[in-house]
């Protein structure tokens, strides 16, 4: 066997994995499996895209693209255009939820209808895309509660617990895809040679120890009471936490799922957008919380678990603190007791 068969071997790609994890469910139909490949392929898709992200409109200003007469389309445009189109014909799906949509998305009507909704921000941290710096997509399944026919508001609006599956897409130095669908969390790099997620990070678990801090401390005058003493806490407990803050959620999520900290951002007083905090309950905390607590940490809005939250609107916005347990359950300790 030639060494580049022999490599090929210990490889496994995302593929792979997620049909092996089928495997263990005899009773598995392989409707996630699809679902969950559809979604990698949206990623790849939208990775080629931002790896191009400042040239397009210029290329597009030569006419060296676009000679069909396409849209030069924004990034989070394109983004949420290529996942809904590819999630949305296979039969796979009973509705959508978008970050980019007020309402729910239904599945066009050419299309069967199926058994899961996906959730999704399609580019998260899009206030870095113009500096160059990461940005992700979040995505989250659950199962349908209406027994057929298009999905309902009432099939979206779900709270974390009832996830089947969560994930996000890190566009970086190179590309990840992280995943978990309850056994676990596993990271794959995206290798652009050959085009597909390689298993780069099985079984991610949260470290006890050391790691950083992280939150928008631009805001921090207008924090609880409770929020700036945990603050004070992490900067006087004797522990070597730094601080580090990319503005993206995905990004500065991934950091604290490999390094160990916390990332937090609170609600802001007298400020109209962020008086529940700025991120949003469905589609980018209550994935993130899955991912945390499958890998040993822990996820908070101050008072309880993000996963327990039931949302009653689509965009609805929620505090959060997340990643190591210790320190979410000391946020909490310090919310309690200061408001
Ligand atoms: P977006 O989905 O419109 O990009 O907004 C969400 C982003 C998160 O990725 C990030 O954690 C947060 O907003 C950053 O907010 P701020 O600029 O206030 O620090
Ligand atoms: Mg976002």
């Amino acid at each position: 066997m030639t060494n580049h068969n022999h490599a090929a071997r210990r490889l496994t790609t995302i593929e792979q994995h997620i049909l092996d994890e089928q495997h263990s469910f005899p009773a598995a139909s392989g409707t996630l499996t699809g679902l969950l490949y559809d979604v990698a392929l949206a990623g790849k898709i939208i990775a080629a895209q931002t790896t191009r992200a400042g040239l397009v409109e210029i290329l597009g200003r030569t006419g060296e693209i676009n000679v069909q007469g396409e849209r030069v389309m924004k990034l989070d445009v394109l983004a949420d255009e290529a996942i809904y189109t590819l999630t949305s014909r296979t039969g796979r799906l009973a509705a959508l939820v978008s970050e980019e949509h007020a309402d729910i998305l239904p599945i066009p009507p050419q299309f069967p209808t199926g058994k899961y909704v996906l959730v999704y921000d399609p580019l998260d941290g899009s206030s870095n895309i113009d500096f160059n710096v990461s940005i992700g997509t979040i995505f989250a399944i659950y199962q349908r509660k209406s027994a057929a026919g298009p999905g309902a508001l009432e099939d979206c609006l779900r709270m974390g617990r009832e996830l089947v599956a969560a994930g996000y897409i890190v566009y970086s130095a190179s590309t990840m895809l992280v995943y978990s669908a309850g056994h676990g969390v596993h990271g794959f790099t995206l290798d652009p040679n050959i085009g597909e997620f390689l298993m780069t990070h099985p079984d991610i678990c949260i470290p006890e120890q050391g790691g950083y801090y992280s939150a928008d401390r631009g805001h921090e005058d207008h924090w609880s009471a409770g929020a700036r003493r945990f603050t004070a806490y992490l900067h006087n407990s004797g522990s070597v936490l730094s601080q580090r803050y990319v503005g993206s959620l995905a990004a500065d999520f991934h950091r604290t799922l490999l390094s160990g900290g916390v990332f937090y951002y609170p609600a802001v007083n007298n400020d109209p957008v962020r008086s529940q905090g700025k991120l949003r309950l469905l589609y980018e905390a209550a994935p993130f919380a899955f991912i945390a607590e499958q890998a040993g940490g822990y996820a908070s809005d101050g008072r309880r678990a993000i996963l327990d939250i039931q949302p009653t609107s689509l965009h609805q916005r929620t505090p959060l603190f997340i990643g190591n347990r210790r320190l979410v359950e000391k946020a909490e300790e310090f919310i309690q007791a200061y408001g």
